[in-house]
């Protein structure tokens, strides 16, 4: 009668229960788990085949998942990897408190590397494998605010100098610095994965394991057993970026990825969930996704008590304890514990009799525990069929004692008293000596002590130092022949979108023998709107289980074609996700040493709005490849109204320094961009983006203008001159993408009904423009005495005559940031407002930038330069049927 059940029970039930219950251990005492394992599932089923309900949990008691005796034996030597462990707190915390007594308020964490030292200290000793010649190497996103934690270690291995430690956070110091953050832009040899901005590394994790997939899949790099890890905050699974991918993980199988959930039950201002159990709550998720979940969450010195515990009620009474009670263990006494866990129970009590309070005060949580961590990692590298989430219990600030040990305010402390430091020295067996204590120097013991040695060795058997960022890609060899020939010289009067323009150009580069396999088309779920779908018979969908069904379409000559080694990446309704596979694609010249070129086609407004900071992410990592905003502009996209109508991009994508955003009208435009959008990232080696927006209106292509090409790099050029260029009343017009036609036909209705001659241009790129215009003014402000540089703008209108107007799709900003580059002030239309629901000759009525507006404009500068009377314009307004009247589009 060992046994208590722990559901309430009634007295005479017990005896069946028992017998129940007895039979199932006679079959896990003969060591038959698995068979334990089916009966069980087959009696649920049986029950449900009766009609017995089956209460649903998808949560495990608020134990360790892997039980003691299944719990691989530790590799390594713990008593030195403690040691090594301490030097690495230590010269973390001297990192923070050094560089926050130098200058006040630089900041710095060092509550979260307390919490994570030992999960990334057994990662480090014994499976982060680094990248070598023969082996990829695996993945990791380490937890951004754990930065000093990871520098502090790079120190110790002689990989960073004390000299850069003494400047971190101060990366403007002669001889450089360390970011505050893992930044590859950055510190491009060290960091490969930006990760601080909370949930992204997560979703870019688990985006970057399919992508690994996906390259061995299609053939492009060998299949290893190379591993993608990611470490995230408790807190941080709050972002919806964090968890929103994780059924595509388990859908997918990628056992090649780990999650390691950093459970100090607290964020920022306080508890994750005082009230409940984060723990549980995730556990519940990522089973539910179909994630191997491994629960690490009381150390070894727990394990006896679990023994005695055979009938759960301790697992029980732990369960109950809500998170904010935990985070009150932590600084109470061992008393208190003794009090609240067991206190409760005689038999609890019973159970904790032989532990002193100072004991029950030291009991060690799971992810503090090397024992415990390393056989959850084992476990996880091993695990196959499904990807796999870590959640281990630690302490935040640990090692901080009464300074912020599990308190609320720990995240932001940065200074700690000698005291303090004594204590810690202390606490974790570090011989610093007093002054050293004072100074808080950084401490690295010789090459040849026994922790050196030690590491070393640890790092030589796993294949080098991590994280280590290298370019391991070659560039792509020249090219002399121009891929897009074909797309120079015009339609032939055949009305085409820029959008085709640009799935013809991508079919052809899919079909080149040189750069076609590195092609990776990305699109989420709109591959018809852009046109795309005689792609899926030319290259397939991507499916890591091919096409296991008929598709519906099949005797179609485009039907829905998945494949095994199918090319487009077909994410479905997710931007986020789908940006995550592009940052994967675009890095991959250096995480894998492919040049993979990326393809992203999305709706414009769901793109730099919806997902700017993974976009800026991009960036970051040093990304490559190409963003194409799908059915853009305001007023291009009829009827489909505000929410999709696109007028910001192009403002949204001047903030992102590597981002070059084009806005062609035509595709020799497009063609010219890409071709040497490719020349200069995959060939030159620049780590630089596009974001290039394409329309679906169709309209008849021109022929590219001689000499236009670098013009359409540098942001402008004149595409079409005044007819009569000696006119009395002249005129300059800037069109891009969508609007640009309609500055042709002002030109036309000027010069036939105004008198006006007007020459136009193509501006294919404000930020372009503007880019170089600030470049220009910062060189002139630093060389006052050399001959002043000249911006693009200026030099290419010096002897442009006339009044300046300007009209685009996007808001009227564009042309205003580089009007002061100009040879006079420019009238800028554009699309400020809310979109609407119209037809397109509408909506350019209604947001007052079609052929009418921009010749209204032009003949009211001319008044304003005193060339023209007011009753020009007023009739003008009446032949034109403007009506003055109408609500201005801004406000309404
Ligand atoms: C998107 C975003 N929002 C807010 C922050 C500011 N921030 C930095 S750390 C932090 C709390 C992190 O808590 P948790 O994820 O639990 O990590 P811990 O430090 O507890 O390990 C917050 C809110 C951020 N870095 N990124
Ligand atoms: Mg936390």
């Amino acid at each position: 009668m060992a046994v208590q059940p722990v559901i309430p029970t009634e007295v005479d039930e017990l005896e069946e229960i028992w017998e129940w219950i007895e039979s199932f251990d006679a079959v896990v005492e003969q060591g038959r788990r698995d068979l334990a394992s089916k009966i069980l599932q087959e009696i649920r089923n049986r029950a449900l085949a009766c009609g017995v309900p089956v209460p649903f949990t998808a949560n495990t008691p608020y134990v360790n998942t892997i039980h003691v005796s299944q719990q691989a034996p530790f590799a390594g030597d713990q008593e030195i990897e403690r040691k090594i462990k301490s030097l690495v707190r230590w010269n973390a915390l001297a990192m923070v408190v050094r560089a926050n007594r130098v200058e006040h308020n630089i900041g710095g964490h060092i509550s979260t590397f307390g919490s994570v030292a030992t999960l990334f200290e057994v990662g480090f000793n014994h499976f982060f494998r680094a990248r070598t010649k023969d082996f990829e190497g695996d993945t990791i996103y380490l937890q951004g605010h754990a930065a000093p934690g990871v520098y502090a270690r790079a120190f110790l291995e002689g990989r960073l100098s004390a000299q850069q430690l003494e400047n971190f956070r101060r990366e403007l110091k002669p001889g450089g610095g360390l970011s505050s953050y893992p930044h590859p832009w950055l510190m491009p040899e060290f960091w490969e994965f930006p990760t601080v901005s909370m949930g992204l590394s997560p979703i870019m994790a688990i985006y970057q394991a399919r992508f690994s997939r996906y390259l061995e899949d299609r053939g492009l790099k060998p299949k290893t057993d190379a591993k993608v890890w990611a470490f995230l905050g408790d807190g941080e699974t709050d972002e919806p970026e964090t968890l929103g991918a994780i059924t595509l993980a388990s859908r997918e199988h990628l056992d090649n990825l780990i999650f390691v959930v950093n459970c100090n039950l607290q964020r920022l201002d306080g508890p994750v969930r005082g009230n409940g159990h984060i723990i549980q709550e995730l556990e519940a998720a990522f089973r539910g996704a179909g994630w191997n979940c491994i629960k690490v969450i009381w150390g070894s010195d727990w394990d006896p008590l679990f023994e005695q515990d055979v009938d759960g009620l301790l697992a029980k009474r732990l369960g109950e304890t809500v998170d904010g009670e935990y985070q009150k263990f932590i600084v109470e006494s061992g008393a208190y514990v003794r009090q609240h866990v067991f206190g409760g129970d005689p038999r609890l009590m019973k159970m904790a009799e032989h532990l002193s309070d100072e004991e029950l005060h030291k009991m060690r949580h799971g992810g503090h525990d090397p024992k415990k961590v390393y056989a959850a990692y084992k476990a996880a590298v091993e695990h196959t069929g499904s990807p796999t989430v870590i959640l281990a219990r630690t302490i935040k600030g640990y090692g901080l004692g009464e300074a912020g040990e599990g308190r609320n305010v720990t995240h932001q402390q940065k200074k700690v008293d000698e005291d303090t430091l004594r204590h810690f020295g202390e606490r974790f067996g570090l011989k610093i000596r007093e002054d050293q204590i004072e100074q808080v120097s950084f401490y690295r013991p010789s090459d040849s002590s026994p922790e050196i040695k030690y590491m070393q060795e640890c790092r030589k058997k796993l294949g080098g130092y991590v994280p280590q960022r290298r370019v391991r890609s070659k560039p792509l060899p020249a090219h002399e022949e121009n891929l897009f020939t074909e797309f120079l010289t015009g339609s032939e009067g055949r009305e085409v979108s820029t959008t085709m323009a640009f799935v013809g150009m991508l079919r052809k580069m899919l079909r080149d023998p040189e750069i076609g396999k590195l092609i990776v088309p990305i699109v989420p779920d709109e591959a018809r709107t852009f046109g795309m779908e005689s792609l899926f018979r030319l290259v397939g969908i991507y499916s890591s289980q091919g096409q296991l069904y008929e598709p519906v379409d099949m005797n179609t000559l485009l039907y829905y074609k998945e494949a095994k080694d199918g090319q487009i990446l077909e994410e479905g309704i997710t931007e986020a996700g789908s940006l995550s596979s592009f940052i994967a694609a675009g890095s991959a010249y250096a995480t894998h040493g492919i040049n993979m070129i990326p393809f992203f086609i999305f709706y414009s407004m769901f793109g730099l709005q919806r997902v700017a900071d993974l976009i800026w992410a991009a960036a970051d990592t040093r990304c490559r490849g190409f963003l194409l905003g799908g059915t853009a502009g305001r007023t291009t996209l009829a009827g489909e109204g505000l929410q999709h109508q696109d007028g910001n991009s192009h403002v949204l994508a001047l903030p992102i320094p590597t981002l070059h955003a084009y806005d062609p009208a035509f595709a020799y435009e497009i063609a010219t961009i890409i071709e040497d959008g490719i020349d200069r990232m995959y060939r030159k080696g620049e780590s630089i983006f596009y974001y290039i927006t394409v329309m679906n209106e169709p309209y008849a292509m021109p022929a590219m203008p001689a000499g236009s090409r670098e013009g359409i790099l540098k942001g402008m050029y004149k595409l079409r001159a005044a007819n009569n260029g000696k006119s009395k009343q002249r005129a300059q017009l800037f069109g891009s993408g969508a609007i640009l036609r309609e500055v042709l036909k002002a030109q036309e209705l000027l010069e036939e009904k105004y008198g006006v001659a007007a020459d136009v241009w193509s501006v294919t790129s404000y930020k372009a423009l503007y880019s170089d215009g600030i470049e220009t003014d910062r060189w002139n402000l630093l060389h006052p005495g050399e001959k002043p540089r000249v911006p693009y703008v200026s030099e290419t209108l010096a002897d442009a005559p006339g009044v300046l107007v300007a009209a685009s799709d996007y808001l009227k900003a564009l042309p205003n940031l580089v009007s002061k580059w100009m040879p006079r002030r420019v009238a800028s239309l554009g699309t400020d407002g809310f979109g609407r629901s119209e037809s397109r000759d509408s909506l350019r009525n209604f947001f007052e930038v079609d052929a009418r507006f921009i010749a209204l404009a032009t003949l009211r500068e001319l008044l304003s330069e005193g060339k023209i009377q007011a009753s020009v314009v007023q009739q003008a307004i009446k032949d034109l049927a403007i009506d003055v009247k109408k609500p201005d589009p801004l406000t309404s």
